[in-house]
């Protein structure tokens, strides 16, 4: 058993969009447990933070935009492998070819945009988790 953390955010276009709730239940549903809450207008200092293996790649820009439009919630997750599990519940990068069944590939939206607004985050490793949960909470 190897109880994890990871850091998921509902990231602006689902907290706009109204999906929080429906993203939630997924995670409940899943049998993952919520250890802290909190909805977050996050700063492009702690953007720059978080995303800082993107800087200089041609959606880092759009993609600082993009998350400073609005508040995104962020959730500290734990679980048993919740940091791969997570990433499976959440689909590929890519809405438009995120699987049926993921948060992505069911409400993920193709707009023909510079980045993928693509609902929700979740941390890639245990590296990136604790790194993110220290940047977040
Ligand atoms: P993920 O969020 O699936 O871990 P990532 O870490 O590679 O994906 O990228 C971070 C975010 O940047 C991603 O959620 C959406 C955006 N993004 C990534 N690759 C992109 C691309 N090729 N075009 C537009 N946006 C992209
Ligand atoms: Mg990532």
């Amino acid at each position: 058993m190897a109880t994890e953390e990871t850091l998921v955010l509902v990231k602006p276009d689902g907290v706009a969009r109204g999906l929080t709730g429906a993203i939630l239940a997924r995670i409940e549903a899943k049998g993952y447990s919520l250890v802290d809450i909190r909805l977050v207008e996050p700063d492009r200092d702690l953007l720059e933070r978080h995303y800082a293996e993107h800087e200089g790649k041609p959606f880092y820009e759009p993609l600082l935009e993009f998350m400073m439009s609005g508040p995104s919630v962020a959730i500290r997750l734990a679980g048993n492998r919740v940091i791969e599990g997570f990433r499976s519940l959440a689909g590929t990068t890519d809405p438009t070819t995120a699987a049926p069944g993921t948060i992505r590939g069911d409400f993920g939206r193709d707009w023909g945009l510079k980045v993928q607004q693509n609902l929700v985050h979740g941390s890639d490793s245990a590296e990136s988790a604790a790194r993110e949960l220290a940047i977040w909470f």
